[in-house]
């Protein structure tokens, strides 16, 4: 079921849990701004997800309330992850669901990394 992004923070959802080693993960990266691991459904040959250490529902929540040096921090860390991957070339994409309309399930933002394999022009 999508979630209402404009929900206040939920310090049981699951990415919250993930976050503190409560139950397991595939890590990928960490470091003082992000966490990365790889998604447990994935829809293309690589899909890993990124959230931010910060406790946020959404992208419009982060965009607007983190701190510049989180936001930067952040989105430096879903480079990085991208490109250590080696994903660069041939390309890749992201996304970020938000909201019953963007079909977000977990309520804490993440960013989702697609690549590995050629995407065609959509991917849910
Ligand atoms: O995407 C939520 C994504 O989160 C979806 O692709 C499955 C993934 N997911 C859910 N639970 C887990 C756990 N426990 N590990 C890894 N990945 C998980 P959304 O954008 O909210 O629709």
């Amino acid at each position: 079921m999508p979630i209402d992004a404009t929900q206040p923070y939920d310090d049981e959802n699951i990415f919250a849990k993930i976050l503190r080693g409560e139950i397991p993960s595939t890590k990928v990266y960490e470091d003082e701004w992000a966490y990365a691991f790889e998604d447990i459904n994935p829809q293309a040959a690589i899909h890993t997800l990124v959230i931010p250490k910060g406790k946020y529902v959404s992208w419009d929540d982060f965009s607007t309330t983190a701190s510049d040096a989180e936001i930067a921090g952040f989105v430096r860390a879903v480079g990085k992850v991208a490109r250590d991957k080696g994903l660069v070339e041939p390309g890749y994409r992201l996304l970020a669901n938000l909201g019953q309309h963007g079909g977000q399930e977990v309520p804490h933002l993440h960013v989702h990394i697609f690549g590995g394999e050629s995407l065609g022009r959509m991917i849910a």
